[in-house]
């Protein structure tokens, strides 16, 4: 059970996220942003509620839907604006953009725009953890578009094979773009799929923050008592377009969800309704919103005036 005080602390993780993201929204289309963006609304309660749970020293791996994965392991709405602004002080020095966000001081090892290619690497990091003794362990968050890869099966293989201390996180929004997982997969579920491998498993509702944190807790726990890979498998709608900051539910391919089931998928909503069940005062979430607004903006304002790399530095830190 997660206490209120800790519920309202992933709150404030939660609202950062969704404020940071609602920012990009407004000012994408003055084209200072040079970076395509993959956003993630419907999605945060995952990355969030595994983060919150993950012990300190743990690494984490990510995919170019990564805003709320990066956020929620620095909270450094600073270093994510520069970053999504091209500047020099992000920490890929505005090189990386918003698909390669990473904190590798934090943990954060890598994310990439290459749908599955973080996930060997992750099971790699994890063989070197056990391969020196060290107890930490490492999770990697993918897409379901991701466990079509040929190269997901083998990481999942090798890890189940040799009890490797990593975490597999699916966040599954059943669309790689536009497809639907029914036009894409020769197997029944992911879960089912997951269940043949010797690796212990979470399934549940990705946009319910609190049961993420418990799914999570439980899995985790036991990767502690019985040493094998942990699989969480999380579904969330996606409220927005593959990549770009609008909604596109005239695109066709997707029916927009009435208002009640809306409100259902949508995590801060959702979490919202479940403080002020358990007695939250509306004015103390309001409290929250308006200090991560303030914090957001402030980021913001400072990225969009803060300079460039110098051409020098085109050539630092590239290695192919
Ligand atoms: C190896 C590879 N193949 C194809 C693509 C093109 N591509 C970009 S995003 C995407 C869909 C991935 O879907 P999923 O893994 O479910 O992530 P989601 O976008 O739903 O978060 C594809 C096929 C790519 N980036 N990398
Ligand atoms: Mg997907």
């Amino acid at each position: 059970m997660i206490r209120k005080k800790e519920a309202l602390s992933l709150y404030q993780k939660l609202v950062l996220v969704r404020l940071a993201e609602e920012t990009i929204r407004e000012e994408y289309f003055n084209d200072e942003m040079k970076t395509p963006v993959h956003l993630g609304i419907g999605a945060y309660a995952i990355s969030v509620g595994v983060c919150h749970c993950l012990p300190s020293g743990a690494k984490t791996f990510g995919t170019y839907r990564n805003h709320a994965l990066y956020l929620a392991v620095t909270g450094d709405t600073d270093g994510f604006f520069a970053e999504l602004y091209g500047k020099l002080s992000g920490p890929g020095k505005g090189k990386a953009g918003s698909m390669h966000l990473c904190a590798p001081a934090r943990g954060l090892m890598a994310t990439s725009a290459v749908v599955g290619t973080t996930i060997p690497v992750a099971v790699g990091a994890a063989l070197a953890n056990a391969y020196r003794k060290g107890s930490d362990i490492v999770a990697v968050f993918f897409g379901d578009g991701a466990v079509e890869e040929g190269v997901f099966w083998e990481s999942l293989n090798f890890a189940s094979l040799k009890r490797l201390p990593v975490l597999f996180v699916c966040e599954d929004n059943n669309l790689a773009i536009h497809a639907h997982a029914s036009e894409r997969r020769g197997f029944r579920s992911i879960p089912d799929a997951v269940r043949a491998f010797d690796c212990h498993l979470g399934i549940g509702d990705g946009s319910d923050l609190l049961s993420v944190a418990q799914n999570t807790r439980a899995v985790l726990a036991q990767m502690t008592r019985d040493l094998k890979p942990g699989f969480l498998h999380f579904t969330y709608f996606r409220f927005l377009e593959h990549v770009g900051p609008r909604e596109d539910f005239d695109a066709g391919y997707r029916e927009k969800p009435g208002p009640k089931e809306m409100a259902r998928l949508d995590p801060v909503r959702r979490l919202e309704t479940e403080l002020l069940r358990r007695g939250v005062a509306s004015s103390a979430m309001e409290a929250i919103r308006a200090e991560a607004s303030a914090k957001v903006r402030r980021s913001a304002e400072e990225a969009q005036k803060a300079p460039f790399a110098p051409p020098a530095e085109l050539t630092t830190d590239v290695w192919a």
